[in-house]
């Protein structure tokens, strides 16, 4: 190709987000808030701008309204050079039915393709909390010669079922030898230098636009294929010797710390969830929102700056190991180790510990809320706790997860009684 390719950005951004619920429960997993200011999908489409791609379609299905509007009003480009963020509803173009899995959304959107002719596609996933430059993965591929070049990342081996594991060719680690789609059985997938972790597909891939155009439109998989990314398409292209694979851990990002670089979090839990926004806000956080060589793109509003008052008492109101969004008011209220959206409220005498509250959320006088995510508009009623008894929780309707985090959904009010 000698000179750079022309890429078109696929975001697939139409997963359902079960085990997100009820995070989930009216909004697409992408437009879930994540870090106080962002929605999950503001990383991925920020990597394809920092990468210099900015022709980008996006894929929506399931519950799509709020992500919609996220994209319209915040990720509009302007029309010179014919640059866009686009997103597409499932449209039922091939078939009456809505996407099987994630390639046949891509599958059902091939028109795109045929009008914007790219030489490579870039398909990504939107829910996962990086620094990529995939530029780099870009250049890799066009050299390689790869019909496909999937992205790979070690992680702990006890994690290999919920990922596609790659197995690299022994000659040419460039090449994928052998490939499967989050294995029940993890026995034996440990990589040779390091029998405890594993190499798992990023979800990010990189096509020849005639080899993803054949692919999908001939059925040269199987007829009965599901058009799933992980099932179908990238093993097809293993079993034909030319599936490449790029090593994430040599992405070169401007401005990370060694302590960032290999940062990748899949948040498909409610635990992972959470870990991934605690991880922005210790002393030195472990992924970097202040490198401003790779900014994280989002949409701002007209908010009035944060406020911190005395209130009541001279009960001081502070936020301390925290991240503070515009338009919060804390008054008189204690926040430690937490993510605050904007426009949250922390009245006098109330604790708020180690938890995520989303936008709006109303924290009442004396109240309590530890290791807890809040949903939007959630009210915590003057003296109420939550967090502190999971019987009581549960008690009230609310998910509990695993790692004990307390999960209130969007609207409720948290009482102060049990019933
Ligand atoms: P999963 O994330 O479990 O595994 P999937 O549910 O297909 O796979 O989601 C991938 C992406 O596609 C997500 O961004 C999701 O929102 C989106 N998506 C899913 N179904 C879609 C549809 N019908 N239409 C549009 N978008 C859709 C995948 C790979 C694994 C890899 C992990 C890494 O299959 O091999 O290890 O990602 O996170």
């Amino acid at each position: 190709m000698g000179a750079k390719p022309r890429v078109l950005a696929i975001v697939l951004a139409g997963g359902e987000g079960k085990r997100l619920m009820p995070l989930t429960q009216d909004r697409a997993k992408p437009a879930v808030p994540f870090g106080g200011i962002y929605r999950l999908i503001d990383f991925s489409l920020s990597n394809i701008v920092n990468s210099g791609y900015l022709k980008i379609i996006v894929l929506t299905q399931y519950k799509s309204h709020s992500l919609d509007r996220h994209i319209a009003r915040n990720w509009r480009m302007s029309n010179l050079f014919e640059n866009y963020v686009a997103p597409v509803p499932a449209q039922q173009r091939r078939g009456d039915h809505w996407y099987l899995g994630s390639a046949d959304a891509v599958y059902q959107s091939l028109n795109i393709l045929d009008d914007e002719r790219p030489d490579v596609v870039l398909i990504t996933g939107a829910d996962n909390i990086y620094r990529m430059d995939f530029s780099q993965m870009v250049d890799q591929h066009v050299e390689s010669g790869a019909e496909l070049t999937i992205a790979g990342i070690r992680q702990p081996l006890e994690l290999a079922s919920a990922f596609g594991v790659i197995d690299v060719n022994k000659t040419d680690p460039r090449r994928v030898a052998a490939f499967v789609e989050k294995p029940q059985d993890t026995s034996g997938l440990g990589l040779p230098d390091s029998p405890n972790e594993f190499l798992a597909s990023m979800g990010n891939y990189v096509f020849n636009t005639d080899a993803l155009y054949k692919v999908l439109s001939d059925d040269a998989v199987d007829p009965n294929s599901k058009h799933d990314m992980g099932g179908n398409i990238v093993p097809f292209f293993v079993g034909k010797g030319t599936c490449g694979v790029y090593d994430f851990t040599f992405n070169n990002v401007p401005g990370h710390s060694d302590r960032d670089c290999d940062y990748w979090r899949d948040v498909g839990t409610i635990d992972a969830y959470y870990e991934a926004n605690m991880d922005l806000i210790s002393v030195n956080p472990v992924f970097n929102l202040y490198n401003d060589r790779w900014p994280l793109l989002t949409g701002h509003s007209n908010l009035a700056p944060a406020k911190f008052v005395y209130g009541h008492h001279e009960r001081l109101g502070h936020a301390l190991d925290s991240i503070v969004s515009p338009g919060v008011i804390v008054s008189g209220g204690e926040v430690i180790g937490s993510v605050l959206s904007p426009d949250v409220r922390v009245n006098s005498w109330s604790t708020v510990r180690e938890s995520v509250l989303l936008d709006g959320v109303n924290v009442g006088r004396n109240a309590t809320v530890m290791r807890a995510i809040l949903d939007k508009y959630v009210v915590v009623e003057e003296g109420a706790q939550v967090g502190v008894n999971h019987e009581h929780d549960r008690a009230r309707g609310f998910h509990v997860s695993e790692g004990g985090i307390t999960v209130v959904p969007k609207g409720a009010r948290v009482k102060a009684t049990l019933y």
